[in-house]
């Protein structure tokens, strides 16, 4: 809200020329910018121009919390489970991206998917063993892998789950679209560790394996691995949370998430990928007459609107900030279109800086609501040039078998009254 009053003269005049046309002015304007405020003006006792209650008294103490907490007011900014699992240990939760703002997930709130539930692993007792196709196979403690330079690169990263192909039932962003996040990720190059043990010429995969009850276990092709490939201890700044796979996980940007191996414990090099179970009866695209695709690693060009997105309500006609974030495995976002007429007119979106590869990318779009209902959607493009599909095309493509690597035009729908609603629900 601040930021809508900046000292700067331009921008102040547009954004209250915004603001008056929707909101009661009260008190100048500046009390004017929601409903909100000016419904709390009337309780009092608290607001302009009485001093308020906490400001009557000092504060807590200094390290009351040693590890910080959010605010109790944002007690509902929480990870949502959608599908109440059958089991506890095979589950995931959404990052509630509609309650979200720029481009970094909170640790507290990276979307979580689990085949095994969540080890609990002592760091001193974890090693990674590096074997197969090397000349000299290797076994690290976390002391020895912290030594070797490290590399901090912000990321996407999204479960080929996510965005199911049955919307029913999903009413928010988060909902439709929660199985991704975004952070800064520390780690050693897995390329680094690998020239340490000398990789064989002969070795053309490497099969990663986890220390959780699923052992889950991923083919790599080598080139990745060489290329970008992290082995990744810290998220944000921090230790990598127990739920993102604490002492370390593989990250590997721009594949379906299931490839990043979490509390990775092993690296096998080999001459062919090991078909586990996550890369054929799991995790593979069914096509049309039987067959299916061995693999689909890359996650493509996507984007959803945030704000206004499902469950929320537009109080009012006039100025509105459309806002939501694009991404893309393939490198960086280049282009986010808006539509505000149900997909028949396409316009630019602004894109913040900044735009990362292979990262969340927050789009702008300023916006003035008649009041009429109306259906918006938004569309990516990335730098390869690929322009996010419609379910049609999709379908048009694959089929109607797949249940992995929709990454299609998500529509919300504005009632007349100002309430959104998934489109597709
Ligand atoms: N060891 C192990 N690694 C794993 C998984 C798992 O269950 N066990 N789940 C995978 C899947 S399907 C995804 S989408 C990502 C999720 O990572 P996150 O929970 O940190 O978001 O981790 C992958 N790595
Ligand atoms: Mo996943």
């Amino acid at each position: 809200m601040d930021d809508a009053f900046r000292n700067d003269e331009k921008a102040e005049t547009t954004r209250r020329g915004f603001l008056k046309t929707g909101a009661t002015v009260v008190g100048g304007g500046v009390a004017a910018i929601s409903g909100v405020s000016a419904a709390a003006a009337q309780e009092g006792a608290n607001l302009p121009p009485n001093v308020p209650e906490w400001m009557t008294h000092p504060g807590a103490d200094t390290g009351t919390h040693p590890y910080g907490l959010p605010s109790p007011f944002e007690k509902d900014v929480v990870r949502k489970i959608l599908d109440e699992p059958k089991q506890y240990s095979s589950a995931s939760s959404r990052t509630p991206l509609e309650k979200l703002n720029g481009i970094i997930t909170p640790n507290g709130l990276h979307y979580e998917r689990h085949h095994g539930g969540i080890p609990e692993i002592d760091p001193a007792q974890h090693r990674l063993m590096v074997y197969g196709l090397v000349e000299k196979p290797l076994v690290f403690t976390m002391d020895d892998l912290r030594r070797f330079p490290s590399v901090s690169r912000i990321h996407v990263m999204e479960c080929s789950g996510n965005q199911s192909f049955s919307s029913k039932g999903r009413t928010t962003a988060g909902d439709v679209m929660g199985l991704v996040s975004c952070a800064e990720w520390t780690g050693v190059p897995l390329r680094t560790v690998l020239e340490e043990c000398g990789v064989k010429p002969e070795a053309k995969w490497l099969v990663a394996e986890g220390a959780d009850a699923a052992a889950m276990t991923r083919s790599i092709p080598i080139e990745k691995c060489l290329d970008d490939v992290m082995l990744a201890y810290s998220q944000n700044g921090e230790r990598i949370r127990p739920e993102q796979g604490y002492p370390l996980r593989v990250f590997v940007p721009g594949y379906e998430g299931n490839m990043s191996i979490k509390w990775v414990r092993s690296l096998q090099l080999r001459e062919e990928p090991i078909y586990s179970r996550e890369e054929t009866s799991k995790y593979t695209d069914l096509l049309t007459g039987g067959k299916a695709r061995e693999f689909s690693f890359v996650m493509e060009a996507k984007s959803i609107i945030t704000f206004p997105s499902g469950g929320q309500k537009l109080d009012g006609k006039g100025f509105w900030e459309i806002t939501g974030l694009a991404w893309s495995g393939s490198g960086k976002i280049t282009r986010v279109e808006v539509s505000v007429d149900g997909g028949a007119t396409w316009q630019d979106a602004e894109l913040q800086d900044p735009v990362l590869s292979i990262c969340l990318t927050r789009f702008r779009f300023p916006w003035k609501w008649d009041g009429a209902p109306v259906t918006i959607l938004s569309r990516a493009t990335d730098e390869t040039g690929y322009v996010q599909p419609t379910i049609e095309e999709i379908v048009a493509v694959r089929g109607k078998n797949s249940t992995y690597h929709n990454h299609a035009i998500q529509p919300w729908a504005i009632n007349e009254n100002g309430e959104v609603q998934n489109a597709l629900a």
